[in-house]
């Protein structure tokens, strides 16, 4: 069974919430494996706000959260709502970074990485050093465990795009930089482009607890697509399947989060670019989460 580790910038948007329930469900559904979530931005609520959604959502998979994350959101309502719901606290879950090294070493399949907020986290690994959960380097558990990664993020209907994820804050800058720049294994971005007005989440009954946290969100009649999409992109695993155009090249992020592309068929990265309208996407994701 294809096996996925999330990163994600839980809190900042909630168009997170929208791919956690895509994810949760595929897993539940023994479609997927989900190995764990680890959450790169830092509020009092973060992880035990993510483990009370997937709790709702029925499933009981790892939640770890970036504990020095330079980062810190003071609010998040969705997050206080669903933390207030239950005991834990981020003291009650490991660092992001151990628990993607974790379960990268104890992998019995290739893990696919999935990335729908900023890169620290993932980046941390890549680079991180022998330690008590394992002899290898992050490199040497990316070459031997880690098949792909799927990342949200990027402009690429432009040279010099600049996208929140890759650039909003320079810790987010640095660690697209050196993460693209280091990353042994092929990458498949779904861009800005992609998702940006192009709604979902606006066919939820009131009651339901990923409705109440787009509501809290601001965006209770829905929102912009990217984070839904990325993941159900990579559930399907098949960018023509999935209803994409593959450009395959050389994908180039520099220390300020700026992107670029040399388009080359053998090239170890690709983007993906809509093959149908909008509403394709909206009623597959739509359909997924109702
Ligand atoms: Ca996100």
């Amino acid at each position: 069974m294809r096996t996925f580790i999330l990163g994600t910038d839980w809190g900042e948007d909630s168009d997170d919430c929208v791919a956690v329930r895509i994810l949760a469900r595929a897993h539940k559904m023994g479609e997927i494996k989900m190995l764990g979530m680890g959450i790169n931005t830092l509020t009092e609520y973060s992880a035990p706000s993510l483990y009370r959604f997937l709790e709702k959502e029925g499933v009981s998979i790892p939640v770890g959260v970036d504990k020095s994350c330079p980062h810190k959101i003071e609010y998040v309502t969705y997050q206080k709502r669903l933390a207030g719901e239950t005991d834990k606290t981020n003291d009650d879950f490991e660092d992001a970074v151990r628990l993607y090294r974790r379960q990268i070493a104890n992998a019995k399949e290739p893990v696919e990485i999935l990335e729908i907020g900023f890169l620290q986290v993932i980046c941390g690994v890549l680079m991180s050093q022998p330690d008590d959960i394992s002899p290898k380097t992050g490199m040497e558990l990316f070459k031997e465990k880690v098949k792909k990664i799927w990342i949200m993020g990027g402009r690429w209907d432009m040279q010099g795009g600049k996208e929140y994820n890759l650039c909003k804050y320079q810790f987010a800058s640095d660690a697209s930089h050196t993460f693209v720049s280091n990353c042994p294994c092929p990458i498949t971005f779904l861009g800005w482009e992609v998702g940006a007005n192009l709604i979902t989440g606006n066919n939820l009954k009131a009651d339901d607890f990923l409705h109440i946290a787009l509501s809290d969100h601001g965006s209770g009649d829905g929102r912009e697509s990217w984070d839904p999409m990325l993941v159900a992109l990579a559930i399907i695993g098949d960018n023509e399947k999935a209803g994409y155009k593959t450009v395959k090249g050389y994908a180039t992020v520099d220390k300020e989060g700026t992107n670029f592309f040399k388009e080359d068929e053998n090239g170890p990265h690709e983007y993906v670019v809509k093959a149908h309208d909008d509403s394709y996407y909206s009623e597959m994701i739509n359909n997924l989460i109702a």
